[in-house]
């Protein structure tokens, strides 16, 4: 369209020109600034969005909740399981939404049977040796609905904000795979992998082709952005570290790039402190996510730029609201100020947390000027 020498109305040709233009300097002010951050490039005030930001702290959530039977019906409604993803953006105006789903749909979808129990948490069958040999082959056929998902939440999302997909790292599933539900250490988990880390081995491999061929899937589909969970990498000693929490995600970093080199990958590998540093090195992943126990200024030493770093607000801040919040937010700007990061709670934040003080939270960061 641009110089079309046969256009007989060149008026017009003129302005279709100037409309486009225009339009391409608004593409590029409205890039996701969570995706000019992933690039490398410190943003202030940063973006922000917060760790299981759709659920029940939420009114509007819990009332949909209630339509529907169990927690995995809601994961696999499309329409439900969009409009739950995107109502955190709409009354707080995050620059992300997160993918409403579970990182325990993949054990679901490679044939294990997983319930959620209200106050109780996740329950899933007891599978002996057979964590061995799961079926992968028709993981992305049960998986569709999610997919679905995504391409219905990037259709109604503004242009300026990123929408992230996400899978538990094979570590964190397979702890809650192999104990049957949460436990405190993971005992059930680290005991097997002493034991018998031929059986575990087994299942990581599937678990890494089924994590990086779900997440090709939600990118696809629409995701901006992935984020690998690993919510239980902190409880392996150093070895263990090595081999369960940075070596499949090594290697679910290097599927996924191998398909869509350009997608950027954020890790959270919660409670690897210091380790962080050859995490980020090994993994190579564009951002990693540190939990509140991290120093931030100790993070910005261990991991070079351009790598993002994200967090780190003790979720229980936002829970007490009021000068906790206020100190515990201009700390982090402070220590993070002049580096690609984003703003993030350092866990999930919790169903008791009262709205106003999520409202407060981020206000206070987009009230930053320090750059
Ligand atoms: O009935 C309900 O409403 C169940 C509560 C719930 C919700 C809202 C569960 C059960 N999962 C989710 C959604 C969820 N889980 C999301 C999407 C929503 C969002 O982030 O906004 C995401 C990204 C997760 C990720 C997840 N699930 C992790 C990794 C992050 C973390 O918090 O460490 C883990 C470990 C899970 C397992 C899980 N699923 C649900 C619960 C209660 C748990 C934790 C179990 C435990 O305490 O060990």
């Amino acid at each position: 369209m641009r110089d079309n020498p046969s256009n007989p109305y060149p008026q017009q040709q003129k302005q279709t020109h100037k409309r486009s233009f225009k339009e391409d300097c608004r593409r590029v002010n409205e890039r996701p600034k969570l995706l000019r951050v992933l690039a490398g490039e410190p943003l202030s005030p940063p973006p922000i969005w917060i760790m299981r930001q759709a659920g029940r702290y939420l009114p509007e959530y819990r009332k949909t909740r209630k339509q529907v039977g169990s927690f995995l019906d809601l994961c696999f409604t499309p329409e439900l399981a969009a409009d739950v993803t995107l109502q955190p953006v709409k009354r707080f105006d995050f620059d992300a939404a997160i993918l409403f789903s579970d990182i325990l749909v993949v054990a679901h979808a490679l044939g294990q049977h997983v319930s959620f129990e209200e106050g109780q948490g996740p329950l899933l069958e007891k599978l002996g040796d057979r964590l061995g040999s799961l079926d992968r082959s028709d993981l992305t056929v049960k998986l569709a609905p999610v997919f679905e998902t995504v391409r219905l939440v990037r259709r109604t999302l503004g242009s300026d904000k990123a929408l992230i997909g996400f899978c538990g790292a094979p570590w964190t599933v397979a702890t809650y795979m192999i104990a049957g539900r949460g436990t405190a250490e993971q005992l059930p988990a680290r005991q097997l992998a002493l034991e018998d880390p031929h059986l575990l081995q087994q299942l990581i491999d599937t678990l890494v082709e089924a994590s990086a061929s779900y997440l090709l899937g939600q990118i696809e589909a629409g995701a901006d952005v992935v984020k690998i969970f690993d919510s239980w990498a902190g409880v392996l000693d150093e070895r263990g570290f090595e081999r369960w929490a940075v070596e499949p995600v090594r290697a679910i970093v290097e599927r996924v790039r191998a398909v869509s080199p350009k997608t950027p990958i954020i890790a959270f590998p919660r409670g690897a402190g210091a380790r962080v540093a050859d995490y980020v090195h090994v993994t190579k992943v564009d951002a990693v996510a540190l939990d509140w126990m991290m120093p931030m200024r100790l993070a910005r030493r261990l991991v070079p730029e351009p790598v993002a770093l994200q967090g780190n607000l003790d979720p229980l801040r936002v829970v007490a609201g009021g000068r906790a919040l206020d100190e515990g937010v201009d700390a982090i700007l402070s220590a993070m100020r002049g580096r690609a990061h984003i703003f993030n709670l350092g866990h999930g934040i919790t169903p008791d947390t009262p709205l106003a003080n999520v409202a407060r939270l981020v206000e206070r960061v987009r009230a930053t000027r320090d750059l």
